[in-house]
């Protein structure tokens, strides 16, 4: 007998009982990824439903239809799926209006985030999304779409220039503040996104520029905010399993870990939802609390998931299973990037690691070392030249840092016909192509570090100038193609025993 047709998610799904229906919207959100979805989605339905409030969210995806086609189907709803060996449970939050495509209509953002209803523009456009040069950390005036939204300015492309263009549209019409909060994982955020919010207005037209960065010195803030989910891609598993578990068809359900958290400067010049209602934290020092996350969870995380792929590791739990990953792991977060970073009052950093390593063996999430493994070029750089640039200046050499980007270079570009497996041949990374090309043109580990560090400045221009980190990076390469990973690891631990890596030849 053929099983009775599920309906699909809606607002007539039997058993959705809500305290609120959706307000109207005072947020713009860029990025209408899994990561905003299980997060600030969350945040701001608890906050609503605690206080109410017009802060029900526009959500603009970059280039994919997939996610605003699918709300627009389900009333703008979607379920967050949390995910443990112990259990699963499911929520749904209401809290968005509208979604759309940024690509197909483009000259409806900068009137969105024109519009006096918009208090918050914020952003989950991934390090990528920032269009700034690894190598300078400013703006990317090479970019193409850059240099495209400098000269339109109705339909831009890149979030900055969403941004800047909307600010334009504000100031020309009624002038209102609003709040641009980033909500990615690169160091200092708020700051970062001004910098590059204020570098894109400099670069318009003399008269333009002046008004322009007058206004936003006037009528914006910045906070800086440090978000913490382990969030992986939806799978059908997941879309399975709500169909199973509460009998609708959800095309987009979000997988997400039990742990959330989510710590914000308090500056916000147009108003906010009141997210404390969802366990977010006001703190005059989320810079603390970013360089703990991004150094010790994401940069440890990067490690994991690199050295991970090339054993063949699927996912992270899998990979931090293995002792000597779980070793290289410990040692990196505790010796390498802990020292630089300034542990926020209260904070009990063996506590912390500990989470840490229990988040990370959270098997029923599945969370692919590709996924984490992806965009490296963007992502390490937020990730390691600090610290390593600290050791490195105390007479240290930073073994696993350097460990880490030779494990990064050998999974995106690999030497002389070396095969770096199924994982790392998934990881997306927008200089893959340039990386390839350096790593065809090297005959060595040596050659290859030298090409991206210190020509490319792929980590930036300090440690472009550091011969003994270029050295022993393009060494780990050599050691990771010729003995792979755990004789990497060995060496990292013990460098004076290390085994002599011919240097390889092209064929
Ligand atoms: C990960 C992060 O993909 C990555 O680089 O380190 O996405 C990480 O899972 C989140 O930042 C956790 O909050």
């Amino acid at each position: 007998m053929a099983s009775p047709k599920i309906p699909p998610l809606s607002l007539g799904t039997p058993g959705l009982i809500s305290s609120h229906t959706t307000p109207p919207p005072g947020i713009v959100h860029l990025g209408l990824g899994n990561f905003h979805r299980a997060h600030q989605a969350v945040y701001t339905d608890a906050a609503i439903k605690a206080d109410g409030g017009d802060w029900g969210i526009i959500g603009v995806s970059s280039r994919s239809s997939t996610v605003p086609d699918a709300m627009h189907a389900q009333d703008m709803l979607y379920t967050v799926v949390e995910i443990s060996p112990e259990g699963s449970g499911f929520s749904i939050p209401r809290v968005h209006t509208d979604a759309f495509v940024a690509a197909k209509d483009p000259e409806r953002v900068p009137i969105i985030i024109g519009d006096p209803a918009t208090r918050i523009v914020s952003l989950t456009v991934t390090e990528n999304g920032y269009t700034y040069s690894p190598s300078t950390g400013s703006l990317n005036l090479a970019d193409p779409a850059v240099q495209h939204d400098l000269l339109n300015a109705s339909a831009p492309k890149t979030p900055i220039g969403q941004i800047v263009r909307g600010l334009q549209q504000r100031a020309r019409t009624h002038s209102d503040p609003v709040t641009i909060l980033s909500c990615d994982n690169l160091a200092d955020n708020g700051h970062h996104t001004q910098r590059l919010v204020r570098e894109f207005a400099s670069r318009l037209p003399a008269a333009e520029s002046t008004e322009t960065l007058a206004w936003i010195d006037a009528h914006a803030s910045f906070p800086s905010s440090m978000v913490d989910r382990i969030v992986p891609a939806t799978t059908e598993h997941y879309r399975a399993l709500v169909a199973e578990e509460r009998g609708y068809i959800d095309a987009i359900p979000v997988p997400a870990e039990p742990f959330s958290m989510w710590i914000m400067e308090d500056n916000f010049i147009a108003g906010r939802p009141m997210w404390e209602a969802g366990g977010a934290v006001f703190s005059n020092d989320v810079a603390g609390y970013e360089q703990l996350k991004v150094r010790l969870l994401n940069g440890t995380h990067s490690l994991i998931a690199y050295l991970g792929a090339l054993t063949g590791a699927a996912t992270i739990p899998e990979s931090v299973a293995q002792a000597r990953i779980e070793q290289a792991a410990r040692t990196v977060l505790r010796d390498e990037y802990l020292p630089s970073v300034n542990v926020p009052a209260g904070v009990d950093v063996s506590a912390y690691e500990e989470q840490l390593f229990s988040r990370w063996r959270n098997s029923a999430l599945g969370h692919r070392t590709s996924q984490v493994g992806s965009d490296g070029s963007v992502k390490l750089r937020q990730r390691i030249p600090l610290p390593a640039l600290k050791m490195l200046d105390a007479g240290t050499m930073p073994q696993l840092l350097a460990l880490t980007t030779a494990a990064y270079l050998t999974c995106l570009a690999p030497l002389g016909g070396f095969e770096p497996g199924e994982h790392a041949d998934a990881m997306e990374d927008p200089a893959r192509r340039l990386l390839s090309g350096l790593a065809a043109q090297s005959r060595s580990g040596h050659e290859l570090s030298e090409s991206v560090l210190a020509d490319h400045h792929l980590l930036g221009e300090e440690l472009a100038e550091r011969t003994d980190f270029i050295e022993r990076t393009g060494e780990f390469i050599d050691i990771l193609h010729s003995h792979g990973p755990l004789a990497a690891i060995a060496d990292a631990s013990n460098p004076t025993s290390r085994p002599h890596a011919a240097h390889r030849s092209t064929p």
